[in-house]
């Protein structure tokens, strides 16, 4: 990794200097203000330490790519084109995405038989699907098996599994009361990232007011890093260090049409730590509660946790790092365990472009070729 300081009068600029020099891969690792001293005419300064992975410089290739991605960002554009990734408008881009039949299913003859469906049940047991959605799936396939073929059958089971997964979408109220969405879920599952990404989007494309407000005053360095995010996307940001700070907060955020709650990453096996933050949330009325999830997770590990957050109230799930994981098969079963809507996935680390709001044949998709076909 190479490592290289940007120093700056506003943390923006020094930001906007780390952009133009490493790319949108650039990951901060550090942030500080050196206190300025009048005196002698030194002004406070902001200074980034910012790391890039080598492989991104030196492959010819990629660099070259970057390098014309580079000359050609313009932030506002880029997150244009996300609008029809987000708030779940189906678009061509997601629709795109699908083309292409990866499916290793073989089928030689023309009409479906036992022997595929049999194939398709093993697909789908290696994707980890579990054997009750599995049945259901096979229940659609065999009734409709007279009228499937090889030209049809993979669009068919992915309609029969899209059908079977529930999502719905983000709707923006622009009302006389801002929106309240807060994001509950065990530690490091991509809470903030997930909030700082909802927070951009909202604001630059949607123009919403938007506010924050994080009670993640636990962790050291949690704060810290929503501070700096919203400092640098001009949102307000507070933190409330008692339940009885929230509707203080909210009420002076009361013209916003949109505030995201950040709460800190509590285990699920601390039913005191969970309760701690459901005095947070209980002290205001939550529009929507979402519960983030971590798509690398088992189906059992997943299941657990979304039984004991059950006390926190969560009205939507939100799977992250799907760039990391090697199946989705676990989406489905916590998703049709809960029966909780999926609201959005994450696919990486980069603000804002790396969520997509969740779409049922997308994930359908996901979940029978194994791949993000993007
Ligand atoms: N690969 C990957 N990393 C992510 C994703 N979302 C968050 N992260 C990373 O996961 C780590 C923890 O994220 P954070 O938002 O602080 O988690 P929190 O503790 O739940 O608030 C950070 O390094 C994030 O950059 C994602 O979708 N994919
Ligand atoms: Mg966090």
């Amino acid at each position: 990794m190479q490592i290289k300081k940007f120093r700056a009068s506003t943390l923006k600029d020094a930001m906007n200097e780390m952009k133009e020099a490493l790319g949108s891969d650039a990951i901060v690792l550090s942030t500080q203000v050196i206190e300025g001293d009048p005196s002698i005419g030194m002004k406070k300064t902001f200074e980034i330490t910012a790391g890039i992975e080598d492989e991104i410089l030196s492959d010819p290739k990629p660099a070259a790519a970057k390098k014309t991605k580079r000359k050609e960002i313009n932030f506002e554009e880029e997150l244009k084109k996300l609008t029809k990734k987000i708030y779940g408008e189906k678009t061509g881009s997601i629709k795109q995405k699908k083309t292409g039949k990866p499916v290793q299913v073989k089928k030689t003859g023309r009409i479906l038989n036992a022997e595929y469906v049999k194939e398709i049940s093993d697909l789908l047991k290696h994707r980890e699907v579990e054997d009750n959605i599995i049945d259901k799936v096979m229940e659609h396939l065999r009734k409709y098996a007279p009228l499937l073929n090889s030209s049809n059958l993979d669009s068919y089971v992915t309609s029969i599994i899209s059908s079977l997964i529930p999502t719905s979408n983000f709707e923006i109220k622009k009302g006389k009361k801002p929106t309240i969405v807060s994001l509950v879920g065990p530690t490091g599952v991509g809470k903030t990232t997930c909030i700082a990404k909802l927070a951009v989007i909202s604001k630059i494309l949607h123009n919403l007011d938007v506010g924050l407000i994080s009670i993640d005053t636990y962790r050291l360095g949690a704060l810290d890093q929503l501070k700096i995010f919203a400092e640098i996307s001009d949102i307000d940001f507070f933190v409330a260090y008692e339940p009885s700070d929230m509707p203080k907060l909210i009420s002076k955020m009361k013209k916003k049409d949109l505030i995201f709650i950040d709460t800190v990453g509590r285990s699920q096996n601390k039913p005191l730590q969970l309760k701690g933050i459901k005095d947070f949330l209980d002290a205001v009325k939550i529009d929507e509660n979402y519960l983030v999830l971590s798509s690398v997770a088992t189906t059992r590990n997943l299941i657990d946790v979304a039984k004991k957050f059950k006390v926190l109230d969560y009205n939507g799930l939100i799977f992250s790092k799907l760039d990391e994981a090697i199946g989705f098969g676990n989406l489905m079963n916590v998703a049709s365990t809960f029966n909780a809507p999926i609201k959005y996935l994450t696919n990486g680390q980069v603000i804002p472009d790396d969520i997509i709001a969740a779409d049922p044949d997308f994930i359908a998709n996901m979940i029978y070729t194994g791949k993000i076909t993007q």
